[in-house]
C-alpha cells in the first residue's frame, strides 16, 4: 500500500533528515558539528585529515538514515536477505565513492570550499582497509556494491582484520613488507555494535545425553571459548535509497574482568586471555595461496563463520513467529571459496545439537542455504586441512563432517555402485599423505549451487577438478563470469571518460553499462577520436606523475603504456613479459641503427612473502628496469617501472592509464582475472591466453580488436603429458638463448651471476607454467601490437570498441545472474 510500514516518519526522523540533508549548506553543518563534537580539536590545528574524519562522519551519517529505511523495509516487507560470507573484503577507499553513490560530490566539495579545504585532498587523507589478498577479496567488495545498487538487501559477513595486507616497499629492487596499521587514526566508516557479540567456543569434547524425550543428542563441551563483536558498515546503492551492511567480526576474550574473579583475583591471566584471544582477528594472511595448515587460519575462519551463523539465526528468531525451518526462504548465504565452508558442518550443529532439529530436515535446510563459489583449478590452491589438527580444534565439527560424508558416500555408492575408486577421490576425508579434510568437497557437498567465475574456469571445473561432483549432481552446476563496479573503476577512477561518455550518450549508462555500445556510432569519428586520446593522455600523465613521485622514473605519456598489475605468481608469468622487454634491449644494443615504436612498462603487485620465486621475479622486474631505464642506448625506446605497493588505490590512477593490458596466464591456470575487464572498460586492449575471462573479453570486443597468442587450455595439458622438455625451446631458438643469457650472465645485476639465477634455472629445467613454451608466439602478438599501435586511428577505434563492449563485464550484470539463478531473491525498493 501507499503508506506502508517503510513510508511513514516519526518527528524524530523528520528532525534527522533535516540534519542530514544533501544540499551543500547542509553538509557543510555536518562537517562543522562533527569537527567539533566528534574531532574537539581547536580550530588552529585543524588539518585536511580532520576534515576528511569529518565529511566522512557527516557522509556517514546520511547513510545511516538510509540504511535504517532499508532495514525496516527489508525486514518488515519479509524479503530474503543474501549473506555474502567472506574472509577478505578488500573495499578500498570509502569516501569518494560513498559521495558519487549519494549524488553529492559537488555539494561536499563546495561544501569543503567554504570551509577553505579543497575535496582531492581530503579524499587522499584516507587510510585505505586492505582487507584483502587480490582478486578474490576486491570482487567481494564489487558484488556487495552491486548488491546495493540494484536494491537486493544484503548483508557482507568477514574478518575485522586489525592488520590488512602488508604495505609493499620497493628497496635495492626487492620487496619490502610493513605492517599495515590501518586502523590507528581510526576508521569513521565503521560502527561498533558491542551489543551484536557471540560466543565462539573451539578444542573440548562432545559429549551423549538423553533429552526430555529421551531422544539421543549430542552437545560440544568447547575447551575454550572467545568473543566476537560486530563492526558495521554502512554500503550504499548507487542513485537508489538502499544501503547495506558490510559486518565484520572482532574477537575479545569472554569477559575478562569477571574471568579475573574466578582467577582468585589473578588479574594478569585474564589480560593474557584477551591478548590471546585478540590474535585471532588480529592479521591476514597475505597468501593468494591456502596456508598450509596454520591452526590460527582455520580458527579465523571458524570465527567469523559461527559468528555470522549465529547473527543471522538471531535475526530468524527476532522475527516474531518466523521458525529456523524458514532460513532458506529468508537468507541466502553465499561461500567465497572455501574459505567459510566450515559453515556447513557449523549449521548443521546449529541446528541438530542446539536446535534440535533431526539430522535429515537439518540437512535439507543447510543444502537449501549455501551455494558456493570456487576461485581455483591449481591443485596445490584447494584448501584442505590435517585431520589430526582439525580434530583437536572443532572436535565436534570432524564428527558431523564424518556423518555427513558417510550418508554422502551411501549416495554415490547408490549412483555407481562398484567404484571404489571414486568413493575414494569424492570423500570428504582425503587419505594421500596423511589424513585431510577436504574443503572443496564439504563445500561442494553442503551446497545446492556450485560455480566457476568464467566459462572456460567452471568448463573445466565440471570436466577436471569437480568432475565426480559434476556426473553426480549436473543441475546444481553453474557457471558466473565475474564483474567489476564501473562506479568505481570507471566513473571515479576515470573522470575524463565519465564526462566525455556523459556528453556523448547522455547519462544512464552507470547503472546500465550495455549503453556503452552506443560508442560504436562514433568510432571512426575524427572529433570523438581526438577527445577520447586527449582523456587517455590525461590519464597516461597523471599516472607519470604518481610514477615519478615514488619511483623517480620518468614515463613520456605520448609512448605506449603497457601494463600488468596483479599478484606476482609463476602462473600469471611476469616474467614472459620481462622476457619481451629484455628481448627488445637485446634487439636495440645489438643494432645501433634498430628502432622500434616506444614503449613504458609498468608493473605492479605484491608476492607473497614466503615465496621465493615470485619475490625474484619483482627483483628481475627491477634489474631490468634499473639497466634499461639509465642505458642511453634504450631508454629512448624503453622504460620499465614497477609501481611500489599496488592497492585499490593507485589502482584507479593505473587502469584508466593504459594503452595495452597484458593477461598472459598459462591457459587454464587464471580462473578468472577481473583486472582485465578494469582495463577494458578504460579503454585498453589486451594482450592475451584464451585463460579465464579473457576468453569472454575476446568475444565481446571480436577478435580483431584483442591481441591473443599463446597455447590453449587442451594443448597446455597435452604438452604437459607428452613430458614438457623447456629446454629443447631454448636450443631451438638463439634469440631466446640470448635473452636467458643476458639475465643469467649479471648484465641486469652488476655482475652479479647468482641473484637471477633461481628464475632462470627455473625456466629452463622445470617451466612449469610453459613460459617458453609460449614465448615465440607472444614475441610474435607483441609485433602486431606495434603494428597496430603505428596506426593511431586504428588503434583509437579498437580502444573505443573495448570500452563500448565491455558491459557484460559490469558486476551489475554478475549479481543480477547470482540473484535470478541461485539467490532468488528480487528488488527491494527503499521508497526516498
Ligand atoms: O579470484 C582469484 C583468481 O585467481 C582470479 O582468477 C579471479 O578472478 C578472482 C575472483 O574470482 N583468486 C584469489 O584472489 N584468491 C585469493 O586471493 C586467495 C586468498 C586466500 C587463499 C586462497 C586464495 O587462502
Amino acid at each position: 500500500s501507499a503508506s506502508g510500514p517503510s513510508s511513514e516518519s516519526t518527528p524524530e526522523q523528520t528532525r534527522s533528515h533535516s540534519r542530514t540533508g544533501m544540499d551543500p549548506d547542509s553538509i557543510r553543518r555536518g562537517i562543522v558539528d562533527h569537527l567539533r563534537y566528534s574531532i574537539g580539536r581547536p580550530a588552529a590545528t585543524l588539518r585536511p585529515e580532520h576534515y576528511y574524519r569529518a565529511l566522512a562522519l557527516a557522509v556517514r551519517d546520511r547513510m545511516q538514515d538510509n540504511r535504517v529505511a532499508s532495514t525496516r523495509t527489508s525486514l518488515e516487507l519479509g524479503h530474503k536477505v543474501v549473506c555474502y560470507f567472506s574472509a577478505e573484503f578488500l573495499m578500498g577507499p570509502q569516501l569518494g565513492v560513498n559521495l558519487l553513490d549519494l549524488g553529492i560530490e559537488a555539494a561536499a566539495a563546495t561544501a569543503l570550499a567554504e570551509l577553505g579545504q579543497d575535496l582531492d585532498e581530503v579524499l587522499a587523507c584516507e587510510e585505505e582497509p586492505g582487507l584483502g589478498n587480490g582478486g578474490l577479496g576486491r570482487l567481494a567488495a564489487c558484488y556487495l556494491d552491486s548488491l546495493a545498487t540494484l536494491e537486493r538487501p544484503a548483508i557482507g559477513y568477514g574478518i575485522r582484520y586489525e592488520y590488512g595486507i602488508f604495505d609493499q616497499e620497493i628497496r635495492d629492487g626487492w620487496q619490502v613488507e610493513k605492517t599495515d596499521n590501518w586502523l590507528v587514526a581510526g576508521n569513521p566508516w565503521e560502527i561498533a555494535k558491542p551489543d551484536v557479540s557471540y560466543r565462539v567456543g573451539w578444542r573440548g569434547y562432545s559429549e551423549h545425553y538423553r533429552d526430555a524425550g529421551d531422544v539421543d543428542r549430542v552437545r560440544w563441551v568447547p575447551g575454550r571459548v572467545l568473543r566476537g563483536v560486530a563492526y558495521d558498515t554502512p554500503v550504499q546503492g548507487y542513485d537508489v535509497r538502499t544501503c547495506n551492511v558490510l559486518t565484520l567480526w572482532s574477537a575479545h576474550a569472554v569477559d575478562s574482568f569477571a574471568l579475573a574473579a574466578f582467577n582468585t583475583g589473578d588479574y594478569y591471566k585474564a589480560v593474557e586471555d584477551e591478548v590471546n584471544s585478540e590474535t585471532v582477528t588480529k592479521v591476514l594472511y597475505p597468501n593468494d595461496e591456502p596456508e598450509a595448515g596454520k591452526r590460527l587460519r582455520l580458527l579465523q575462519q571458524y570465527f567469523f563463520v559461527s559468528c555470522s551463523l549465529q547473527h543471522i539465526l538471531h535475526i530468524l528468531d527476532d522475527l516474531a513467529g518466523t521458525s529456523v525451518r524458514a532460513l532458506p526462504e529468508r537468507f541466502a548465504v553465499q561461500l567465497n571459496d572455501t574459505h567459510p565452508s566450515i559453515a556447513v558442518a557449523e549449521l548443521m550443529r546449529l541446528l541438530v545439537d542446539e536446535r534440535r532439529l533431526d539430522w535429515d530436515e537439518a540437512w535439507a535446510i543447510t543444502v537449501a542455504t549455501f551455494g558456493y563459489t570456487n576461485h581455483t583449478l591449481l591443485p596445490e590452491a584447494l584448501e584442505t586441512w590435517p585431520l589430526a589438527m582439525f580434530d583437536e580444534s572443532l572436535p565436534r565439527h570432524l564428527e558431523i563432517i564424518y556423518e555427513i560424508n558417510r550418508r554422502f558416500l551411501d549416495e554415490v555408492r547408490a549412483a555407481f555402485p562398484g567404484d571404489e575408486a571414486r568413493l575414494r577421490r569424492m570423500s570428504l576425508i582425503g587419505e594421500e599423505g596423511g589424513k585431510t579434510v577436504r574443503m572443496a568437497h564439504l563445500a561442494t557437498v553442503g551446497s545446492h549451487a556450485i560455480n566457476g567465475v568464467a566459462a572456460l574456469h567452471t568448463e573445466l571445473l565440471e570436466h577436471s577438478v569437480l568432475a565426480d561432483f559434476y556426473q553426480l549432481w549436473p543441475e546444481r552446476f553453474g557457471n558466473k563470469t565475474n564483474g567489476v563496479t564501473p562506479r568505481r573503476f570507471l566513473a571515479r577512477a576515470n573522470p575524463g571518460l565519465r564526462e566525455l561518455l556523459d556528453a556523448t550518450i547522455g547519462p544512464g549508462w552507470l547503472t546500465d553499462l550495455d549503453r556503452l555500445r552506443e560508442l560504436e556510432p562514433f568510432a571512426d569519428d575524427p572529433t570523438f577520436q581526438r577527445q577520447w586520446r586527449e582523456v587517455k593522455r590525461g590519464n597516461k600523465a597523471r599516472l607519470a606523475r604518481y610514477v615519478h613521485e615514488h619511483t623517480g622514473i620518468e614515463l613520456n605519456p605520448d609512448w605506449l603504456f603497457d601494463i600488468q598489475v596483479k599478484r606476482i605468481h609463476e602462473y600469471k608469468r611476469q616474467h614472459l613479459n620481462v622476457l619481451h622487454i629484455v628481448t627488445l634491449y637485446h634487439r636495440l644494443k645489438q643494432d645501433p641503427d634498430a628502432t622500434i615504436a616506444p614503449r613504458a612498462f609498468v608493473f605492479g603487485g605484491k608476492a607473497a612473502p614466503g615465496y621465493f620465486l615470485a619475490k625474484r621475479i619483482i627483483k628481475l622486474i627491477n634489474a631490468v628496469g634499473e639497466r634499461v631505464n639509465n642505458d642511453p642506448d634504450v631508454n629512448r625506446f624503453l622504460r620499465v617501472a614497477f609501481v611500489p605497493n599496488f592497492n585499490v588505490q593507485n589502482a584507479e590512477l593505473i587502469y584508466p592509464a593504459a594503452d595495452l593490458s597484458e593477461q598472459i596466464s598459462t591457459a587454464g591456470k587464471e580462473a578468472s582475472g577481473t583486472g582485465n575487464m578494469k582495463f577494458m572498460m578504460n579503454g585498453a586492449l589486451t594482450i592475451g591466453t584464451l585463460d579465464g575471462a579473457n576468453v569472454e573479453i575476446r568475444d565481446e570486443a571480436g577478435p580483431e580488436n584483442f591481441f591473443l597468442f599463446g597455447r590453449t587450455a587442451d594443448e597446455v595439458e597435452q604438452i604437459k603429458r607428452d613430458g614438457y622438455r623447456p629446454a629443447d625451446y631454448v636450443d631451438g631458438n638463439p634469440e631466446l638463448a640470448a635473452v636467458l643469457g643476458l639475465i643469467g650472465d649479471g648484465t641486469f645485476t652488476h655482475g652479479d651471476t647468482e641473484v637471477l639465477r633461481p628464475v632462470v634455472d627455473n625456466l629452463y629445467r622445470d617451466d612449469p607454467f610453459l613460459v617458453l613454451a609460449d614465448y615465440a608466439a607472444y614475441l610474435e602478438a607483441q609485433e602486431r601490437v606495434s603494428a597496430a599501435w603505428a596506426d593511431s586511428a586504428g588503434w583509437t577505434r579498437m580502444s573505443i570498441y573495448n570500452s563500448a563492449r565491455s558491459g557484460k563485464f559490469s558486476s551489475d550484470r554478475a549479481i543480477a545472474e547470482y540473484c535470478d539463478d541461485i539467490w532468488d531473491v528480487g528488488p527491494v525498493p527503499v521508497p526516498k
